[in-house]
């Protein structure tokens, strides 16, 4: 690298940095973003523009940019022990003392960990996982997971198998053996029926995908407590409990993707502890460091980990990064923070009130439908005529247009289709929060203006 201005570094990332989920043609014509440094809940670009970054990253910065106890706890450990693997009947102690803690922090319904770098792995780890469970029990032909449409739960090969995005299933292909059923998105699919009534239908779908698959064939159901990827859909309360009891009347496995929701994304520690259900499996990533280091992993209920430490054998499964000592570490100095910080708390009785209440005031705006919030994570759906229920053409791309109007005042907001969705780091404070509502109202102001330009408004 030469002389490294902003043109430049655009340059060699467009000649020789090849970017996840990204159309590479586009971005060349017009050049990345470079982001330089962050602080808080701020990001700053190559430019010297301030951004507030509503989306943590990508969902995982939950205590923040700028802690240094985190930087600290790296350090330390990097100094003492920087890798060792927990393969040859080995351990380490950051890795034994977080698998303690969470298991402590996930309850009595759980036993152990496994731990891997990405929420990816952690779901290729749970169809293993399952599959080996039941093929102990003397049931192998118990391997179908169901799933749901839009749901996001990596892009490994199996990851994006698991998850319900056709545009992933596109590319590259799936594995067998897994089945989808429709989400359980209130405003998107049945916006006039009662919401309760509408989550119990929903969940009513797996008991009939089940009957359809054979129960003795199901191995488990997957779910994100919340879909987060999709867009944000908040379920109806009455979805999760029935869920469960569809789940145990045929003793299949719940696995909840936790990758989002947990680490008090939505005001507990997990997303299924809000939610009334209590999984086999939960998977995690993200939160688990706050994105400073890779780190993923499952926690196992005792169920699943009985039957394997008894009867399973050798599980032939584990990565090379299993327990990163570094990571760990990392993990538990993030979990003393949001502990000593009363972040999930925080989440639950004050700053995620205060989000619901702006977000219901959005309501009032004409392109606003659907508009809800759970903890710090929240969304709505630009609406061409919301009296109608009318959604714009996908093809118009106005959640494009909205995201663009944020760059440019310094928000991060992310655009799903025409779904706008922020999960703001947990440290937000009211005063911040007030900060991002005005920048949202900015913005959903000048994308009203764009459309009625472009003559896409009746
Ligand atoms: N499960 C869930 C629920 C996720 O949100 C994964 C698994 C996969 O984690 P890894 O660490 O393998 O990426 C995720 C990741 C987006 C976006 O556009 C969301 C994710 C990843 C990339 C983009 O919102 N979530």
């Amino acid at each position: 690298m030469t002389d490294l201005n902003s043109s430049n570094i655009q340059a060699i990332d467009s000649a020789h940095y090849m970017h996840p989920f990204t159309d590479h043609k586009g971005l060349a014509e017009k050049g990345a973003r470079i982001i330089t440094k962050a602080d808080a809940i701020y990001i700053w670009d190559s430019e010297g523009n301030k951004i507030l970054d509503a989306m943590s990253g990508l969902w995982c910065v939950n205590v923040g940019y700028g802690r240094k106890a985190l930087v600290d706890a790296a350090s330390k450990q990097m100094q003492t022990l920087p890798y060792y693997n927990s393969f040859f009947q080995t351990t380490n102690v950051p890795a034994v003392k977080l698998a303690e803690r969470m298991v402590k922090l996930a309850g009595e319904h759980y036993s152990h960990v496994f731990f891997s770098s990405s929420g990816s792995e952690s779901n290729d780890t749970n169809i293993k996982m399952v599959r080996h469970y039941w093929a102990t029990l003397g049931q192998p032909e118990r391997k179908v997971i169901i799933s749901r449409n839009n749901a996001y739960h990596g892009s490994t090969l199996a990851g994006g198998s698991l998850g319900g995005m056709a545009g992933m299933h596109a590319q590259g292909g799936v594995i067998p053996d897994i089945v989808h059923i429709e989400q359980p998105y209130h405003y998107g699919l049945a916006p006039n029926e009662d919401r309760d009534a509408f989550g119990l239908r929903a969940a009513s779908w797996l008991e009939t995908k089940i009957l359809e698959v054979g129960a003795d064939k199901v191995a488990a159901f997957i779910g994100e407590p919340v879909q987060g990827a999709g867009g944000v859909i908040i379920p109806p309360k009455t979805y999760w409990p029935e869920i469960q009891r569809i789940c145990d009347k045929y003793g299949i496995l719940l696995i909840c993707d936790e990758v989002i929701c947990g680490f008090g994304r939505v005001g507990k520690w997990f997303g299924s502890q809000l939610m009334g259900a209590k999984p086999d499996l939960m998977t995690f990533a993200k939160g688990v460091t706050s994105g400073y280091l890779p780190l993923g992993g499952v926690v196992i209920g005792r169920r699943i980990a009985e039957v394997l430490i008894e009867k399973g054998g050798e599980f032939n499964h584990g990565y090379t990064y299993s327990g990163h000592p570094v990571a760990c570490a990392v993990a538990l100095a993030n979990i003393d923070i949001l502990e000593k910080e009363g972040l999930v708390d925080r989440v639950f009785n004050e700053t995620g009130p205060y989000l619901a209440q702006k977000y219901a005031e959005l309501a009032h705006h004409s392109l606003v439908g659907g508009a809800e919030s759970l903890g710090l994570m929240a969304g709505f759906v630009l609406m061409k005529d919301k009296a109608k229920h009318i959604n714009f053409d996908e093809a118009a791309g106005v959640g494009m247009i909205c995201r663009g109007h944020c760059f440019a005042n310094g928000l991060i907001m992310r655009a799903v289709g025409d779904r706008m969705i922020i999960a703001p780091p947990l440290v937000s404070t009211k005063a911040q929060i007030d900060e991002m509502m005005a920048l949202i109202h900015l913005c959903l102001d000048e994308t009203l203006i764009d459309l009625q330009k472009l003559g896409l408004m009746d």
